[in-house]
């Protein structure tokens, strides 16, 4: 079949082989596009993907772009949701969107988000971003057809990085154990991922063997060659009684010279320069109107920062970072702070760092870079953060100290079973790195943000939890956390660059909160502030106390200066940088000290306001006096695509939103 209309059963349009080539090169052109105007994404994955799309959004699936919920159409399935540039031109290209639209891609409330979500743009199945849950999705709608005796087929897109995902392996067994003849997988056998080729970092070959064993009908094509693509789904559709894979043999960056097979290609988009040179190569310079399709994006920015400016809190004055010509302030990811110690203290022979195919970005690869005679100690594990989880807890049964790490989100949710039973159960030594935490991974979105990890994180029985305010207080926790503290425990940094507010004399002990004063304006913000153990504090009668943890802290403090300038109030700022065990002395001082409590989290409310506001309401030194609170942290909703920063605006917790907050409450206090 092909594009077809729903309503009288005639094909719109059909695609000859050669029409079809030479939309999948215009597909790759539109993708790169779209990819420099984000200026952030992945390239390589959706360029070896194209034909594949080109052959099923164009020729193969058999669905209405003009009725995208038609019952009858064939569904197709991203697993592998970090190639959605590549599904958006997919779906511009077969009419269900403007093919211009696309250069919106990972921008703020963009329809084309950094990973799809089916709730924002139609013709998009499912969300996805996680990998590994494609197949399993498939299976629930396979056999929801069959209840139903429909015959649509489900298309699944996966990568062969993917494959190491247990879960896949669990929905081939499923596809199998029901003869699920109405699911056809398609694998980019690209045979890299982002740690580097497939074989090093997990080998998953002989694909062909491994899911004829689980009793599918395997088809092999050269995933370039449009004709054997489109033949090989033609064949695929007409096999019955078991489910068919496709295996691509595709080439990562497939028709960008300078790409091709580059692993750094993998989440890397073009720059301009790039980008020409590319369109060049695939001589599409004069058939694709890059300019108006780059101003189309940067209208289409300016318009959502206008929107953003309009809704910020309003005081005398800018107060954003390095706005004025005083308190400015130098920024450097916290992650680099976690390498930094894995590198300095990884000579310990216990030490062994599991890798999860993200080694270099969350710099967890510094334990072993320039370090050859490490390498031992380095085992990658593949994207298979479940099994990793486990592998540790049986590396610490033995007295190693086992340091793993991913996104948070993948590294605390994904994992959490095995966190809890393997891990904290047997109360065993692991340090697990939430990296990217919050908001830090920006653009990618909503998939991606880890706003929920500290909620189970805290919530195990055994578990520590640390968030670090910037890149030297995250070096210092590392060094603690690997090196002094037994048991699971639990480190969240991010990705971002954000503010340095700690130098190496600030104090960091464990368990203890910092209170952090602001002394006179100066020309660094850090030197504004005076940081003391709250232990060590002398109460001052501060108007209010903000709890902040993680880089809410930064924020705290700058909401403190605006406090300060605008309304004369003196603020307490508490770094609460470890989260569990919590510093309920310092917390509860704070209360009966000032009188007014604001919590501040990159988090959904509650990973430290609940936590915060259990201490206040069982503390028997605060019966009988009111402490006024309230909670800055993101409200029971998912994240979007935008930049860190924007998303730092747009989730509501910047220092604007935290002094907003607190003028409120101290207009409450004063009555
Ligand atoms: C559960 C999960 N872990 C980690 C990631 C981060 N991640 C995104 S793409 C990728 C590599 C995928 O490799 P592959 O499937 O071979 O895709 P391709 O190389 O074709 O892009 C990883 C690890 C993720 N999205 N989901």
């Amino acid at each position: 079949m092909a594009l077809t209309d729903s309503a009288t059963g005639k094909v719109i349009r059909d695609y000859s082989i050669e029409q079809l080539k030479d939309a999948a090169n215009m597909m790759r052109g539109y993708d790169l596009v779209e990819l420099c105007a984000a200026g952030s994404g992945h390239s390589g994955g959706t360029l070896s993907m194209m034909d594949i799309v080109a052959a099923l959004y164009l020729h193969v699936a058999n669905h209405d772009p003009k009725n995208p919920n038609w019952p009858d159409r064939d569904r197709i399935i991203w697993s592998a949701g970090h190639k959605a540039p590549a599904l958006y031109v997919g779906l511009g290209y077969a009419g269900f969107c403007d093919i211009n639209d696309v250069v919106t891609l990972r921008k703020l409330h963009s329809r084309f988000q950094g990973h799809p979500h089916w709730l924002k743009l139609p013709g998009v199945e499912v969300s996805s971003g996680s990998l590994g849950q494609g197949l399993s999705i498939s299976v629930g709608m396979a056999l929801a057809a069959r209840l139903d005796g429909k015959k649509h087929k489900i298309f699944c897109l996966m990568g062969d990085g993917e494959k190491q995902e247990g879960q896949v392996w669990e929905a081939a067994m499923e596809a199998s154990h029901y003869k699920l003849d109405n699911i056809i997988a398609v694998i980019d056998v690209n045979r890299l991922q982002i740690d580097g080729w497939v074989k090093d970092v997990m080998e998953v070959q002989p694909l062909e063997a491994k899911y004829a064993s689980f009793g599918w009908e395997v088809l092999r094509v050269n995933g370039h060659d449009m004709k054997q693509l489109v033949d090989a789904f033609e064949k695929a559709k007409m096999i019955v009684g078991k489910p068919v894979v496709i295996l691509a043999d595709t080439i990562k960056g497939k028709g960008v010279s300078f790409m091709e097979n580059v692993a750094g290609w993998h989440g890397k988009p073009p720059n301009r320069e790039e980008l020409d040179a590319a369109l060049k190569e695939m001589g599409l310079t004069e058939r694709i109107p890059v300019e108006k399709l780059l101003d189309r994006a940067k209208n289409y920015q300016a318009g959502q920062d206008r929107e953003l400016a309009a809704k910020m809190p309003k005081f005398s004055r800018d107060f954003w970072w390095n706005s004025g010509d005083t308190m400015k302030v130098k920024m450097e990811p916290t992650r680099k702070g976690f390498g930094k110690s894995l590198a300095n203290n990884g000579s310990d022979e216990r030490i062994v760092c599991l890798g999860l195919d993200i080694s270099g970005s969350i710099t967890i690869s510094d334990f072993y870079t320039g370090k050859p005679e490490r390498a031992n100690r380095w085992f990658s594990m593949g994207i298979a953060e479940q099994s990793a989880t486990s592998a540790a807890a049986g590396f610490a049964r033995e007295g190693k100290l086992p340091v793993l790490g991913s996104y948070a989100t993948f590294m605390s949710a994904r994992n959490l079973d095995q966190i809890r039973v393997s891990i904290c159960y047997g109360n065993f030594n692991v340090l697990i790195a939430g990296a990217h935490g919050g908001v830090s991974v920006g653009p990618d979105g909503a998939t991606h943000q880890a706003l929920e990890d500290l909620f189970a994180m805290q919530g195990l029985p055994n578990m520590s939890a640390v968030v670090p305010c910037d890149i030297e207080e995250t070096r210092k926790a590392t060094d603690y956390l690997l090196l002094q503290h037994v048991g699971p425990k639990y480190i969240r940094f991010a990705r971002e660059a954000t503010p340095i507010v700690t130098d190496e004399k600030t104090p960091f002990v464990f368990g203890k909160a910092n209170v952090i004063r602001l002394r006179k304006e100066s020309a660094n913000f850090a030197d504004a502030f005076e940081t003391r153990l709250a232990s060590d504090y002398n109460n001052e009668s501060e108007d209010l106390s903000i709890l902040a943890c993680g880089p809410m802290v930064p924020e705290a403090m700058r909401a403190a200066f605006i406090l300060k300038q605008d309304f004369g109030y003196e603020t307490r700022v508490l770094n609460l940088h470890t989260l569990k065990p919590i510093d309920a002395e310092a917390v509860i001082s704070a209360a009966a000290d000032t009188g007014v409590i604001i919590t501040a989290e990159e988090h959904q409310i509650g990973a430290l306001a609940w936590r915060v506001s259990g201490l206040l309401t069982e503390s028997k030194q605060l019966y009988g006096k009111p402490v006024i609170t309230a909670a800055i942290g993101v409200k029971d909703r998912f994240g979007d695509s935008g930049s860190p920063w924007e998303m730092v605006k747009e989730l509501e917790v910047s220092a604007e939103h935290i002094a907003q907050k607190a003028v409120e409450l101290m207009k409450i206090k004063k009555k």
